[in-house]
């Protein structure tokens, strides 16, 4: 069996990120999926995401293509998430190339092109911006 993970924040749940999830299951059997935890977003961003990581391992969990979900509590940790889940493949979207390839010893890493014109922090602007 082809265990595949990935990393991701998955806040403000949209289409790009259906497709990577979705395209990344077509690399293996079984899709391993770690979420960012509050607290490392807020170290990142300084800014809390809008939906709580209780919330986002949850919906992200409930997909047809994920198989188990996990905290991905520092960036610092991914070695030994890659191999506390046995990954054969670490895949991430584009936007991360080459950021991971130091892994490339204890599993393959391969970059998928992002989806095209929507993120997290556009949806929020234009939410934002709407006149209501
Ligand atoms: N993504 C995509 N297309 C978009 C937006 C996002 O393919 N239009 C992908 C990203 O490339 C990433 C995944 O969806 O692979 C999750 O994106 P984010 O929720 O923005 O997560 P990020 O903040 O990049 O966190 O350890 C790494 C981090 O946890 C990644």
């Amino acid at each position: 069996m082809r265990r595949i993970i990935t990393f991701g924040t998955f806040d403000v749940f949209h289409i790009g990120h259906v497709n990577i999830l979705e395209r990344a299951k077509e690399f293996g059997d079984y899709l391993i999926v770690g979420v960012s935890s509050d607290a490392l977003n807020f170290s990142k961003k300084k800014r809390y995401p809008i939906f709580s990581e209780e919330q986002r391992m949850r919906m992200v969990n409930a997909l047809h293509c994920v198989d188990e979900v996990f905290l991905e509590e520092s960036l610092e940790l991914k070695d030994k998430y890659l191999k506390e889940y046995s990954a054969d493949m670490l895949i991430m979207g584009d936007d991360w190339s080459g950021r991971f390839d130091c892994f490339s010893d204890i599993c393959k890493v391969r970059y998928l092109p992002r989806t095209k014109d929507i993120s997290t922090s556009e949806i929020i602007d234009t939410i934002r911006k709407m006149d209501c």
